[in-house]
């Protein structure tokens, strides 16, 4: 049976797929139950200092080819996930997990990473520079100067191991300029992509959803190609200790596949582990093994990145 155990930083998992951030993460309850299932490990929904309600409902909504959403950035607070996090350390010392951060201001964020910093927390942080869903509040990594800036300052203190949860790009230019930006810090990962920003879904002359009358994050089915151009363009970029985390359009072992394929050292199911739960992973971890098998590829290593072109 091929191997789908994969590293992030200096940390192994036994295998490599596992949840987006906002799907399955929001409570303890759901995050057991990814814990449990096939899944490698878990990353927690977004976490500001305080507790937020997030936007009105409906907010999320299922189509045929994915979904639209548009939650504002509803979580527990990062003391929620935080103590449960240092108390699944102390139970489950050989497992390592994800907690997503970020804040409603720089300051906040610093503030938060500051706590995170003193903590005893010893797994991996994502800070989620691309929620494209609080009214009034662009989506931090299109600003590439407050980026680069709000990274500056995050590094002058922060030493546990940080990635970047990103937007797409959808210029070369662009994947240039961010990369740039990307590769002068100690990043460990990046994580491409995050919803397809404010796409419009109608039914019967209607929105389908009500915050910001009907705009909302697109994921799914429609979000493969854009996921895999960020992942592999970013693989072809970044200094090899900044790994990539493939997320978006993940419906198939094939789609999973492809991340890898790409570049991928992680792959997180999204849309697809919201439809069908998480015996998702358990299927799709089969789907890609029967590829492996096929391709006589025994473990990632063996296809990781390894795209081809047209000569
Ligand atoms: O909560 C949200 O509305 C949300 C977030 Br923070 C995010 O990063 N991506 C998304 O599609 N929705």
């Amino acid at each position: 049976m091929p191997s789908t155990q994969t590293q992030i930083a200096d940390f192994t998992f036994d295998n490599c797929l596992m949840n987006a951030a906002g799907v399955a993460c929001m409570t303890i309850g759901e995050l057991e139950e990814v814990k449990h299932s096939a899944a490698g490990t878990f990353v927690t929904k977004t976490a500001t200092l305080e507790a937020r309600a997030g936007n009105p409902e409906p907010r999320y909504h299922n189509v045929p080819l994915g979904s639209i959403n548009s939650m504002g950035l509803p979580n527990q607070g990062l003391n929620y996930y935080l103590d449960y996090l240092l108390d699944l350390q102390e139970k489950e010392p050989n497992r390592t997990f994800f907690l997503s951060l970020v804040g409603m201001s720089p300051d906040e964020t610093h503030q938060i990473l500051h706590q995170v910093e003193e903590s005893d927390f010893k797994g991996l942080i994502e800070l989620n520079l691309s929620c494209p869903n609080v009214p009034g509040k662009p989506q931090i990594a299109y600003d590439f100067d407050t980026t680069e800036q709000l990274l500056r300052q995050v590094f002058s203190y922060f030493t546990k191991p940080l990635g970047i949860k990103l937007p797409p790009y959808f210029d070369i230019v662009h994947f240039d300029q961010a990369a740039e930006i990307f590769n002068q810090f100690p990043l460990r990962f990046v994580n491409c992509v995050n919803s397809v920003g404010n796409g419009l879904y109608i039914e019967d002359e209607k929105v389908v959803i009500k915050p910001k009358n009907g705009f909302g994050g697109i994921g799914g089915e429609y979000i493969k190609p854009t996921a895999l151009a960020n992942v592999h363009a970013f693989y072809q970029r970044l200094k090899p200790e900044i790994q990539i985390i493939g997320t978006g359009g993940v419906l198939t072992g094939r789609d999973a596949f492809e991340h890898i394929l790409c570049g991928a050292s992680m792959v997180q199911v999204g849309t697809t582990l919201q439809k069908e739960g998480v015996a998702a992973f358990e299927r799709i971890t089969k789907e890609l093994q029967a590829i492996m098998a096929e391709k006589g590829y025994e473990r990632l290593e063996d296809f990781r990145g390894k795209l081809q072109y047209l000569n």
